[in-house]
């Protein structure tokens, strides 16, 4: 099938219906643009969180050498997800366009004009088995978003195979780990993901946190959050 036309598109509604043709004939194909910003600390894992989302490797990841971080720029990668649900009994495409963002915190700037109809969904990436680190994540995301951020995100805890191999289930975690990460895991709307780098990562690992955001931006009417552009972190 070729698509050739846009016909459908306004205001801040991520939805839009394509026009083309096939040998049987004229058909249209609803599509679902989401803006997904990935945020969390150096090596937490934001970048392999970014590859399971697309379901590749499109972003570099790795231990960072000397302090500096493998992810130094915001990096914007997209993919189509073809009839991945359906929206009023039609199929639907999914096109999730995934920002990584440097440590500590992104340029609000920078996400403006890689988003600048808005950021759908907020991952907030925080390593299991660190759970003391980053603890001005959440102060640090409110004053780039504003209070409704909270609305919008999802916490993924990454490195869960070192619970597993301390014979930690994501329950009993959750109950014993420190208290801002447990008050921040109550308090998202999209709830906690755990995720672990195995060797079936990232294509597989990734459906279920793409049926978490859709789900979640789904929620919020597929409304975008507006970065606060005129605030320095
Ligand atoms: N064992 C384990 N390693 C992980 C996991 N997630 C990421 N890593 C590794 O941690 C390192 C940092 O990951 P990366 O995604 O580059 O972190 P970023 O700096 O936040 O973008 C890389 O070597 C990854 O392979 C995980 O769930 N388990
Ligand atoms: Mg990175």
């Amino acid at each position: 099938m070729a698509l050739v036309t846009e016909h459908s598109r306004h205001g801040n509604n991520p939805f839009r219906i394509l026009s083309g043709w096939c040998r049987h004939g004229d058909v249209e194909q609803n599509v679902l643009a989401l803006n997904v910003l990935l945020l969390g600390d150096r090596q937490s894992g934001r970048s392999s969180v970014g590859n399971a989302l697309i379901g590749g490797e499109e972003f570099q990841t790795g231990t960072c050498i000397s302090g500096t971080s493998m992810t130094t720029e915001h990096r914007l990668r997209s993919r189509n997800f073809q009839r991945y649900f359906r929206r009023q009994g039609a199929e639907s495409d999914l096109v999730l366009r995934v920002v990584d963002t440097p440590p500590p915190m992104p340029r609000p700037k920078s996400v403006h004009e890689l988003c600048p109809e808005g950021v759908h969904v907020l991952v907030l990436v925080v390593r299991a088995d660190l759970p003391h680190n980053n603890t001005h994540l959440v102060e640090q995301v409110e004053t780039l978003f504003g209070p409704e951020w909270r609305c919008h995100a999802l916490l993924v805890l990454t490195h869960a195979d070192h619970l597993k191999e301390a014979g930690l289930q994501p329950a009993g975690y959750l109950s014993q780990t420190s208290d801002w990460l447990r008050a921040l895991a109550e308090g998202v709307e999209g709830g906690v993901l755990f995720l672990e780098n195995s060797c079936d990562w990232p294509s597989i690992r990734g459906r279920p946190l793409r049926d978490r955001l859709l789900r979640l931006s789904a929620r919020n009417h597929h409304r975008a959050l507006t970065v606060r552009t005129e605030v320095s972190l």
